[in-house]
């Protein structure tokens, strides 16, 4: 029996500031898994623009992730690196979703919500249509993980599904050009072209929070700077902001049940157990009935150890333009072999003459 060879696949969106959520949710598991697999990063400009973007500040942005991934240990060589506009096909795909996927279906993703907010009417189609093409990017590498915060859980559950219905709506086609790869979808065996993507939402931070707000994400798009720690800031600007952090009048807990019900002290334990990469207990063992004011400043010294090293080999390679550059290129040269290898099957699946 044949299955799916296993690839990981996610992307980044060049969309202002990066900050430690999209550190410790996402990119240093990147790191983690080029080890044990092959692994495929973009930085989605595509995805970017369904809001708007200043061209310059998008060019600037889409290179600033590049070197991101690149400081915080990706290997570029082992590995697929590159931004997403340079390889068509994720569009093409994406296209092909937009007549799989349904509008109900989308119409319950609650990021469009927020995003869209009140004024619905004056979202871009793109912005209602981008986990459509969030599956175009994962699928069109019939990549079989994606490591992803949290937040991107219910955009992975879509892209099973668009992959789902894609496999049953074309099975006889998929089935007469021997396309097909064996899987196991809930009990039943099933031939299908694409393969149910498995979300790996892990670590000890899959949602770190506001520093403001403990019921709301860490956002680049968050209004307050002082809402998130930017992998660019320096150590007194972080230092600053964990002090300013929101917090309540009592102490740390020896266990881990008295930070139920207080999310912002849970948000800063969580914080120093991912940076640390300990656990919340022990974290607590270690800090447990001291008081913020003394807990603060361990976690800024610690946020500083971990943070300054990627955030100075940023700033190196960010000055190396032309190198930045030549890996998203010699990155998009790789992915788009990949890339249409799978497109010119579909195209057979679909009807779509050209080849
Ligand atoms: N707060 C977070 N905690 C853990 N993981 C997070 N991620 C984002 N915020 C957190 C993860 O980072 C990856 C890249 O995210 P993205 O750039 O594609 O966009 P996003 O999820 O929309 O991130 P932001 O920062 O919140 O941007 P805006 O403000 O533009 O919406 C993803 O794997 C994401 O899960």
């Amino acid at each position: 029996m044949s299955s799916f060879k296993p690839l990981v696949f996610s992307g980044v969106q060049p969309t202002g500031n990066l900050h430690l959520g999209n550190y410790l949710g996402a990119i240093r598991r990147f790191v983690q898994l080029q080890d044990s697999h092959d692994c495929i990063y973009c930085v989605v400009d595509l995805h970017a623009i369904t809001v708007w973007q200043d061209p310059a500040e998008l060019l600037r942005a889409t290179r600033e992730v590049t070197a991101a991934f690149l400081a915080a240990g990706i290997d570029a060589r082992k590995n697929i690196v590159f931004n997403q506009s340079r390889v068509v096909q994720h569009a093409e795909l994406a296209w092909i979703f937009n007549c799989v996927a349904r509008m109900g279906w989308l119409s319950r993703m609650t990021q469009f919500k927020e995003k869209a907010g009140k004024d619905r009417e004056n979202a871009s189609v793109g912005l209602f249509a981008y986990p459509n093409l969030m599956a175009a990017d994962i699928l069109v590498y019939r990549a079989t993980h994606v490591p992803v915060g949290d937040d991107q859980k219910q955009h992975l559950e879509l892209a099973r599904d668009i992959a789902q219905k894609f496999n049953n709506d074309y099975s006889e086609r998929i089935a007469e050009l021997g396309a097909g790869v064996e899987m196991m979808v809930g009990e039943e065996r099933v031939n299908g072209f694409f393969p149910l993507t498995e979300p790996l939402i892990e670590g000890p931070a899959p949602r770190v929070m506001s520093l403001r707000d403990g019921s709301k994400k860490m956002s680049k798009s968050d209004a307050s700077d002082l809402s998130r720690i930017n992998l660019t800031d320096d150590a007194e600007t972080i230092s600053r902001k964990i002090r300013k952090a929101k917090t309540d009048p009592e102490g740390l807990p020896s266990e881990a049940e008295g930070l139920k019900g207080r999310p912002e002290a849970e948000n800063l334990v969580v914080l120093y157990a991912a940076l640390a990469e300990t656990s919340k207990e022990s974290v607590l063992d270690e800090f447990g009935g001291r008081q913020f004011s003394e807990f603060k400043p361990a976690l800024a010294d610690l946020a500083v150890e971990k943070l300054a090293p990627v955030a100075g080999e940023m700033r190196r390679i960010s000055a190396d333009q032309a190198y930045v550059d030549s890996v998203l290129r010699d990155g998009g040269e790789r992915a788009g072999v990949r890339a249409e290898s799978t497109m010119k099957v579909v195209r057979e699946i679909v009807g779509l003459l050209g080849g």
